[in-house]
This record gives structure tokens, C-alpha cells and sequence, in this order.
């Protein structure tokens, strides 16, 4: 018999949409008072619903400039309950109000280039001083074990913050002639990426990123989302990375959106709804 509900997990990580629309306010207009609450009350009780289902978050936004209007933010494990929850977000509001203009599908992902075990004994050794075996470089490994389960936990399985600033742009990796990641050396790439990461925390406690990864999956490879409290911190972060030889030589960006988080019965009246 066939399966009504089919599932569809991935081996790792969890499924990422961002949709981006554009309110028809011709066809909103045209709807009585009545209706209109009753739309605001059904896309209400979707997000409601989504939201109560495991292991499923959804931030909704009010985009900043012409470039959409209302912003999703949708993480659930299973492909199935996120294409049947943004088809429902899309109709929410009636048919024709909603507007897709944008829209973008990843996965959470692990890196492959976190600092592994060994790579930071090293650097215990070489920078600290301190000797395998000692009580200091046993308690250090075992604080460095600590944070690592959580950093890569949280990258597959993220808490998305509440931050009221989000960034939302997609990102490839050169494979030109002169310049191809794809073709450097891991050895070259994990060094690479050391420097990334040493821009990035140094925005430590003012940018929160969560990178989703979507070769195969949609038209570039990366999702980038940061969050921020302030939109400076945006700013300042992706301008600094555009020095860091990753960004400089290698990134290529799609479009920018930033959306503001705000819960719906503020977006309604944000978007005079
Ligand atoms: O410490 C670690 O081991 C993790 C380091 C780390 C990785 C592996 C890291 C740290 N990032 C990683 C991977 Mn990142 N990141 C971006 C952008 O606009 C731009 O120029 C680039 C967009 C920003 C702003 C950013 C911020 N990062 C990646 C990848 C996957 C690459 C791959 O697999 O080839 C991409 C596409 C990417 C892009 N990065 C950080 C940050 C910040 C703020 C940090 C520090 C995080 C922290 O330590 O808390």
C-alpha cells in the first residue's frame, strides 16, 4: 500500500528554506475586512503549526527595500513537511497575494574544515607550551572536546537566534581557470579556511552565522544567513571578509536581502495589512 506520508530525512542535517514575496496589495484590496482577517488568522495557525511540529523552526520577516516584502525562514529535518509547509505559506493569505520572488533550498551541514583533535594539540604544544600527558593539556583538550560536540552540533542541528537583523545571501566558490577551490589541495583549503575563521570570531557575540550548504540543490553552494543585533555588524563583517583570501580570491555572491524579525501580528501591521 502506498504511504501516505512519506518521509524524507537526510542522512545529516536538516532541511533549509528561505522564501522571499511580494504582497499583491491589487488582489488584497479586493478581499472584504472579513476576509482579510481570515487570511491573517490562517497564515496565524500555519506558522502556529509549524512551529509545534519537531525539530521545526520558522522565523518570519519583514524585508527590507522593494525587493520583497515578507520573509520565511523554514528549518525541518523532513523534505516532505517542508515542501508541504511552504506550499501553505504561499496560499496563506489567499490565492495570488503572496508573490514568490525569491526562494532558496540547503541542508545544515558539518565543515569539513573544523579544527580537528590533533591540529589543536598542536597548537597547545607549539603555542602554550604545554606537554601531552600534563593535567594542563588534558583539562585543555577536554574543554576543546566540549566546545567542538557543541560548535558542530549547532551547525547541523542549529537554534536559530533571535536577533532581530538577518542577512540573507547565497555564496559559490570560483572554479575558474586562475582561480579554482576545487582544484587546491585539502591542506591548502583547511589553511585558507583557518584564516576565514579567524575573521569571523573575531565578530564573536555581534554576528551569529549559520551556513547551509545547497551544491546540487539549488543555483550556488552556500546559503549564508547572519544575524545580527545591529545592521553595522552586517556591514562590518562582510566587509572585512572581502580581505580575507577566501572571499577576495574565491567567493562569488548572489543577491543581499535583510529582513527584520518581527512576530506576524506586528508584520501585518509593518506591511499595513
Ligand atoms: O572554527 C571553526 O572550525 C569553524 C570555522 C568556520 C568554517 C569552517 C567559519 C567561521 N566559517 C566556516 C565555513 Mn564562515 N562565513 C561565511 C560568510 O561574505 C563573505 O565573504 C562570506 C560569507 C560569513 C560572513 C561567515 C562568517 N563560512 C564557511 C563556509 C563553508 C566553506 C566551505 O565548506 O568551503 C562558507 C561559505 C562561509 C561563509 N564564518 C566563521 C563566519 C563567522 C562569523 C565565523 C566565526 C564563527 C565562530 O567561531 O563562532
Amino acid at each position: 500500500m502506498a504511504d501516505k506520508n512519506p518521509r524524507l530525512i537526510p542522512e545529516q542535517g536538516w532541511h533549509c528554506l528561505h522564501l522571499f514575496y511580494r504582497i499583491d496589495f491589487a488582489q488584497w484590496q479586493l478581499l472584504s475586512r472579513d476576509e482579510q482577517r481570515k487570511a491573517k488568522t490562517a497564515l496565524t495557525e500555519i506558522a502556529q503549526e509549524v512551529r509545534a511540529t519537531e525539530n521545526t523552526q520558522l522565523l518570519t520577516l519583514s524585508i527590507v527595500t522593494p525587493k520583497a516584502d515578507i520573509g520565511f525562514m523554514l528549518i525541518t529535518p523532513d523534505l516532505h513537511t517542508a515542501n508541504s509547509f511552504e506550499k501553505r505559506l504561499t496560499l496563506s493569505l489567499g490565492p495570488g497575494i503572496l508573490e514568490p520572488v525569491y526562494s532558496y533550498l540547503s541542508l545544515t551541514e558539518e565543515s569539513e574544515y573544523v579544527t580537528t583533535a590533533d591540529q589543536y594539540a598542536e597548537t597547545l604544544e607549539r603555542e602554550q607550551q604545554l606537554k601531552p600527558g600534563t593535567p594542563e593539556f588534558d583539562s585543555a583538550m577536554d574543554t576543546f572536546a566540549e566546545r567542538m560536540k557543541h560548535y558542530t552540533r549547532e551547525r547541523v542541528y542549529p537554534t536559530l537566534p533571535d536577533w532581530p537583523v538577518v542577512c540573507f545571501y547565497c555564496m559559490s566558490k570560483r572554479r575558474g581557470e586562475q582561480r579554482n577551490w576545487y582544484a587546491l589541495p585539502f591542506e591548502e583549503r583547511r589553511k585558507l579556511m583557518a584564516g576565514h575563521a579567524k575573521v569571523g570570531r573575531e565578530f564573536a557575540g555581534k554576528v551569529k552565522q549559520l551556513i547551509t550548504g545547497s551544491t546540487g540543490l539549488d543555483d550556488a553552494e552556500w546559503g549564508v544567513t547572519l544575524f545580527a543585533r545591529d545592521t553595522f555588524q552586517i556591514k562590518a563583517i562582510v566587509y572585512q571578509m572581502r580581505f580575507d583570501r577566501v572571499s577576495a580570491e574565491f567567493a562569488d555572491f548572489g543577491e543581499f536581502f535583510i529582513g527584520l524579525q518581527l512576530p506576524l501580528d506586528e508584520l501585518f501591521r509593518r506591511l499595513q495589512l
